[in-house]
Order: structure tokens, then sequence, then C-alpha cells
């Protein structure tokens, strides 16, 4: 196995990949090298037959505190312009096929509130604290953070939060719709997460990896072709081995054997 400096990899359950950011001295923050092994990792998992969905979480003090800081003071437009800083982070979204969970513990600020947005799904503790506080630094949101909590919130709440750089809470999390869960501590949240990575690595690879695109198709497409992409996919399938092993089994009253086929 690949060794890694500012992150952690495991398989804690059969089919489930895990991902721990691992810089607690700087509380996660999301250095280039750490992005870096990030893609690496995500990359692996996502070759690796075995793995079905993986969970994306960090320390019960901090998920991410944003971007490295220190490392952006520095870098003038035409060095971030040029050298697309920070568009290795899109790689996350784009390449990964395989579902991930977020598992938010603690501050999950900037970049590190961008980040769990970036996963399918998310979920955190009561205590966890959500926040896109780039004004307070002179600039906005750049990994996405105006766009994936716009619309996720809704407009209103999403300009208070990001004009004045508040933070909200898991419970607010929750109760708007960013996070799936909310859960009473980082053990519960792990658990929680495990158990539903746990369930999705039990179904079929191909309509797993189908449910992902045809849900992600809906934040980019409008309804009547999001609709129509959504029966294609669903036509597809009929190609598929694993929607007859699912009906048969069904209709035998048996549980599905599946082929991932
Ligand atoms: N970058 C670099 N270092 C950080 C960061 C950060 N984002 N956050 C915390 N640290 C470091 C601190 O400097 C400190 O280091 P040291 O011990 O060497 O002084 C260590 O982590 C511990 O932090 P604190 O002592 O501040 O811990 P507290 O518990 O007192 O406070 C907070 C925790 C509230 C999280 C506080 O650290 C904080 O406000 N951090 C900054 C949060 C922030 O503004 N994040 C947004 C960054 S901007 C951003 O993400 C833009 C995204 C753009 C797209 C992505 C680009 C890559």
């Amino acid at each position: 196995r690949r060794s890694y400096e500012y992150i952690e990899v495991s398989e804690p359950r059969p089919g489930v990949g895990q991902i721990t950011l691992n810089r607690p001295k700087a509380l996660n923050a999301l250095c280039t090298p750490l992005i870096t092994e990030l893609n690496t990792a995500l990359h692996t998992f996502q070759t690796t037959p075995t793995i079905a969905a993986i969970i994306l979480t960090g320390s019960a003090r901090a998920f991410a505190a944003g971007a490295d800081i220190k490392e952006m003071a520095p870098l003038s437009f035409s060095t971030a312009y040029t050298t697309a800083f920070i568009e290795s982070w899109s790689d996350l979204t784009t390449s990964l096929k395989k579902p991930l969970i977020a598992a938010v513990s603690g501050h999950a600020l900037g970049g590190g509130c961008e980040l769990a947005l970036m996963a399918d799904i998310l979920y955190c503790t009561a205590t966890a604290n959500f926040g896109q506080p780039e004004i307070k630094l002179g600039t906005v949101p750049g990994a996405g953070g105006s766009q994936r909590l716009t619309r996720a919130v809704g407009k209103s709440r999403a300009m208070e939060l990001i004009l004045t750089g508040k933070s909200f809470s898991g419970v607010e999390a929750e109760r708007w719709g960013v996070a799936a869960r909310v859960f009473d501590s980082h053990e519960a949240l792990m658990e929680g997460a495990l158990q539903t990575a746990e369930t999705i690595a039990g179904y079929s690879r191909v309509a797993v990896q189908a449910a992902k695109e045809v849900v992600n198709k809906s934040q980019d497409l409008g309804l009547r072709d999001g609709v129509e992409y959504e029966r294609r996919v669903f036509h597809a399938l009929f190609g598929s081995q694993d929607q007859k092993i699912g009906m048969r089994a069904f209709a035998e009253k048996k549980k599905a054997e599946w082929s991932h086929e």
C-alpha cells in the first residue's frame, strides 16, 4: 500500500474505502500536496474493483479548516491563473464514479465546507461548524461554494452566509438540507457513514454508478432533459445482467446475488 503524508487510507468494512484527512497541526488545512494525495487515493479506490463506496472524513476537531491560507497568501493573479490553482479540486467530482460520503465533525470552513459539499452524501455531527468565511480574508469561495451551497440552501440564505462569513452548525446543515443526517457524536457519525457505505456496497455496482450519474445530472440539466436522460439510463440498464438478477430474485423471494455486470 502507498504511504501518504497528509491522509490515511483504510478499508474498514468489506467494499468500503475510507480516506481520513490527517494534518492535525493545521486542522486539516487543504494544502496542494494534501489535495494531490486525496486525488491519488480517490483514483486508487476508483480503480480498485473490490471498493464500492468511499467515506471521506477528518478528525473529531476538524474535517478541514479550509484551503491553506499561508500557502495562498503570497499568490499573484498571474500565478493562480497560469498554474490553474485549485483546478485539480474538480478532479474529485469529475473522475469519481463511486459514491462518496463525507462524514464531517468539527470545522468545515471555506475549502473544507466546499470539499464536503462535493460529496454525494453529507453526514455531520450536531456540533460541526460549517461556513464560507472567505469574505473575512478579502476573497470569495473558490472551489464551488457559491454554486453548491446556493443550490443546497437557496439564494437568500447562501447570500447571507457568504456575505457575512458566519458559520452554521451541523443541526442547521441538516435542517437546511446540506446534510442528509446529523449525529450526536463523532463515533455515531462514523458508524452511520459506515453503515450507509456498506448498504450501498451491497447493491449492483452497475446500478449504483447509474444512480449516482442520474442524480448528478439533475444538478446540470433542466427538468425535461434530466427526465429524458434518466429514462435513457433506465432503458440501458435492461441490458445489464444485474437487472435480470435483481428482478428474478424478487419474484423468487430470494436475496439477489449480483454479478456486477
Ligand atoms: N490554513 C492554514 N492554517 C490553518 C488554517 C488554514 N485554513 N486553519 C487553521 N490553521 C492553523 C492555524 O494557523 C494554527 O496553526 P499554528 O498552531 O501554527 O498557529 C492551527 O491550524 C490551529 O488553528 P487555531 O490555533 O486557529 O485553532 P482554533 O481552535 O483557535 O481556531 C479555527 C480554529 C476557527 C478553524 C481557525 O483556525 C480559523 O479561523 N481558521 C481559518 C478558517 C478559514 O478562514 N478558512 C477559509 C480559508 S479560505 C478558503 O478556504 C478559500 C477556498 C478557496 C478554494 C480552495 C483553494 C485551495
